[in-house]
């Protein structure tokens, strides 16, 4: 680890001068209405890489003027399908010229291994859009006989304005997995991307346009979410709102759409997801994956396996195992090649998860390893490994969103699916097993909206991602992300003359 640390006491430039902090609204990046801007803080350096300006009521207001004028008189919803698919498929063109910019202003941003954002999260943005753009000539309603002389067919119709909130732990893709479809399916958009990582979503927006997206289709209101983020659920001129983020939230911008004009919510929440290794694994690879499966992106992940269940025939090779992989974790400067881990995007997530580290402690759990900040500067943790987490513990029950790996063992099948289901979250479930039988019982009983067997973190354009229970409802990406942004519209015309 040493080369890690003299990666956090010199952290590396990147070649890379900002060029967009200004809102986009109807095709032009403009400052608040206010003129107040807010720094975006590079999680490395705890130092300011940008102002940013700052979105609130009347720059939504502004934002939903322009997506209004677009969906109702623009040519966007009444373009043909093609036309739509191929601007698409010009933008994810795009995204390839820019990936290595997109990717430095995704690390740089958020703190996340530049390797990651290059490899996955720009390929991901592009990949998807190809996929959407793929759906748009598509997308089509049914006839249907029905009782009496009537010709019956349904039209599958954009809803109108989306708005649409996003989080810091994957900025690019939260983005992508929103406006992907919304686009697709003829929608206009207001979208809010969060106060930590506003940057690389305006880039984004920008080649949107250069691809051939008419102004006002696509907004982009930097800004708060009290403020900015509270416009958009309870304006009356947005006619859907899909958000991702915590439960709380969650909760609070459902019921402002409900009180404002029932626009419907799509939500992805947190998570508490259970990891089951089962006695006939191969323990290496048992280890390497439930690693993965919590510490992928500093543990940032709303479906991070965040409950490692072990068979107690191999619970103490495991945990010594585990606890050796996490030591050799690469932490350190996320633009450093080789590194596996950079610091956590902000400090008010830094402080959440050492609170979380210091409960545990408390309650009882036994620290294997971590447990502390990394180096002096920047908001790096040591990976953490907890082992005999009781299902009572706090960090067995609560999102810490960070990288700790929770360890509890389990005797019985039955035993562990009730205890993987206890819980209010429902988002993912890892099963790493051997045994077909034991797979195909594991994964109709876990109630959550993805079963990963023998694999984690498979993100396909074409899977549907979403929650049971208090993780959220709705699926995005897939074929059921189409029906977020669609509604059906029946036409009926009698058969005048039925007499053939
Ligand atoms: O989330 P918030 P935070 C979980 C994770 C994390 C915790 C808190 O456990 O530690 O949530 O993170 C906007 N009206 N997840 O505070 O506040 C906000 O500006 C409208 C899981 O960052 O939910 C941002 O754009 N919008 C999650 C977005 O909501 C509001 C990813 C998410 O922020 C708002 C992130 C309001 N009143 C955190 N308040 C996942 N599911 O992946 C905030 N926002």
């Amino acid at each position: 680890l040493s080369t890690s640390a003299e990666a956090v006491a010199e952290p590396i430039k990147p070649s890379i001068s900002i060029g967009l902090t200004n809102l986009l609204i109807n095709g032009k990046f403009v400052e608040a209405a206010s003129g107040k801007t807010f720094p975006t803080i590079d999680p490395r350096t705890e130092e300011v890489i940008a102002h940013v300006a700052e979105g609130d009521v009347e720059d939504v207001n502004r934002a939903v003027k322009a997506a209004r004028k677009a969906f109702d008189h623009g040519p966007w919803p009444k373009m043909t399908p093609y036309q739509r698919s191929k601007i698409l498929l010009k933008f994810a063109d795009k995204v390839e010229e820019h990936a290595d910019e997109l990717a430095t202003l995704e690390s740089l941003d958020s703190g996340k291994p530049y390797e990651q954002s290059r490899h996955i999260e720009v390929p991901g943005v592009a990949r998807l859009f190809r996929y959407y753009a793929g759906w748009a000539d598509k997308i089509h309603g049914l006839t249907m006989p029905a009782d009496g002389a009537y010709a019956v067919q349904t039209l599958h119709e954009p809803i109108g304005v989306a708005g649409q909130i996003i989080p810091w732990n994957f900025p690019l893709l939260m983005f992508t997995w929103k406006v992907g479809p919304a686009l697709a399916c003829g929608n206009t958009i207001v979208l809010k991307t969060a106060e930590q990582t506003p940057l690389s979503a305006l880039l984004v927006g920008k080649l949107l346009h250069e691809a051939g997206l008419p102004e006002g289709v696509l907004n982009i209101v930097s800004g708060f979410g009290p403020t900015a983020g509270a416009a958009i659920a309870s304006h009356m001129d947005i006619d859907k709102l899909a958000f991702t983020g915590s439960t709380e939230v969650g909760k609070i911008v459902s019921q402002a759409a409900a009180a404002s004009n029932l626009k419907p919510v799509t939500l992805e929440l947190g998570g508490k997801s259970p990891f089951i290794i089962t006695e006939d694994s191969d323990i290496d690879h048992a280890v390497e994956l439930s690693h993965f499966a919590l510490f992928f992106n500093q543990g940032q992940c709303c479906c991070a396996g965040s409950r490692t269940f072990v068979h107690e025939s191999i619970y103490d090779e495991f945990l010594e195992k585990a606890k050796a992989r996490a030591l050799r974790r690469v932490v350190g400067d996320p633009f450093q090649k080789g590194v596996e881990q950079g610091p956590q995007v902000s400090d008010e997530q830094f402080d959440k998860v050492m609170g979380y580290i210091k409960i545990g402690q408390e309650e009882g759990a036994r620290l294997l390893t971590g447990g502390e900040r990394f180096g002096s500067k920047g908001y790096y943790i040591k990976p953490t490994i907890f082992a005999d987490v009781q299902d009572g513990m706090t960090i067995s029950k609560e999102e810490i969103f960070g990288p700790v790996q929770s360890i509890t063992k389990y005797k019985k099948l039955s035993e562990v699916i009730e205890r993987a289901n206890a819980s209010p979250y429902g988002l993912a479930a890892g099963v790493f097993t051997k045994n077909l039988d034991t797979a195909n019982t594991l994964s109709r009983a876990l109630r959550v909206g993805t079963v990963w067997i023998n694999c984690f973190d498979v993100f396909d354009a074409a899977i549907p991602f979403g929650g049971y229970k208090m993780s959220g409802h709705g699926r995005e990406k897939g074929v059921y992300s189409l029906n977020n942004y669609l509604q059906v519209k029946a036409v009926v015309t009698p058969i005048r003359d039925p007499a053939w």
